[in-house]
């Protein structure tokens, strides 16, 4: 497993979220322009060809030193030569990812409470993901919000590097790395002047 820490900050850019494409890779280039080191790429609705493209056409444009991550799939991953994968609950298993990808590439878990931290704790996973800490509305049918309980919980309960999720803004960001948490995934809190607002992430989570 590679050792790394991860950065405060992990973008998500969803392309649900955008307009079309245009404004998709216009909004990943001013993450990145704002100082975005990890940036996940979440599609939950296009075909797996579409995907790819897109994914493609991310890498095309980032720069290297950009940590890249493919949302659930390992294959599409590989494919369009991404730095990790990100999967769920529902998605393949740490450990099947894990003889996908390999042991170089990055891979994190989506856990919901305490119980999915434990056993992906277990796993070849890199990281951990828990969430969500504040409501959302960037999931469908999203889990039960933990709170800053969950994340105490959570980092109770593993050592690997804590990513929370869900609901975090500039203005909560700072209590949700004080209750244990290593790095904010940020949705829709990026999605105005985005920026700025990674600008203002970062100076916030110091
Ligand atoms: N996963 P926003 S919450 C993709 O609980 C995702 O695992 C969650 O978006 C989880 O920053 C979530 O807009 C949505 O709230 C996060």
């Amino acid at each position: 497993m590679p050792i790394f820490s991860l950065p405060r900050l992990y973008a998500i850019a969803d392309s649900s979220l955008l307009r079309d494409e245009a404004s998709f890779f216009h909004f990943v280039e001013e993450l990145v322009g704002g100082g975005t080191t990890l940036l996940q790429y979440r599609n939950k609705s296009g075909s797996p060809r579409q995907v790819l493209d897109r994914a493609r056409e991310i890498k095309r444009r980032v720069d290297r030193s950009v940590r890249l991550v493919m949302n659930d799939r390992a294959d599409l991953c590989l494919a369009a030569g991404f730095d990790g994968v990100h999967v769920g609950q529902e998605d393949l298993s740490a450990d099947g990812v894990r003889r996908v990808i390999g042991v170089e590439r990055w891979l994190g878990v989506s856990t919901h409470n305490a119980e999915q931290v434990k056993i992906a704790d277990a796993t070849s996973a890199d990281y951990i993901a828990i969430g969500p800490v504040f409501a959302t509305s960037s999931k469908v049918n999203p889990d039960p919000v933990v709170g800053l309980e969950g994340v105490r919980a959570a980092r109770a309960l593993t050592q690997k590097p804590l990513v929370a999720i869900g609901g975090i803004t500039r203005e909560n960001c700072r209590s949700v790395i004080e209750a244990g948490a290593d790095s904010v995934a940020v949705i829709s809190g990026l999605l105005r002047e985005p920026n700025k607002t990674v600008r203002d992430f970062l100076a916030i989570l110091g």
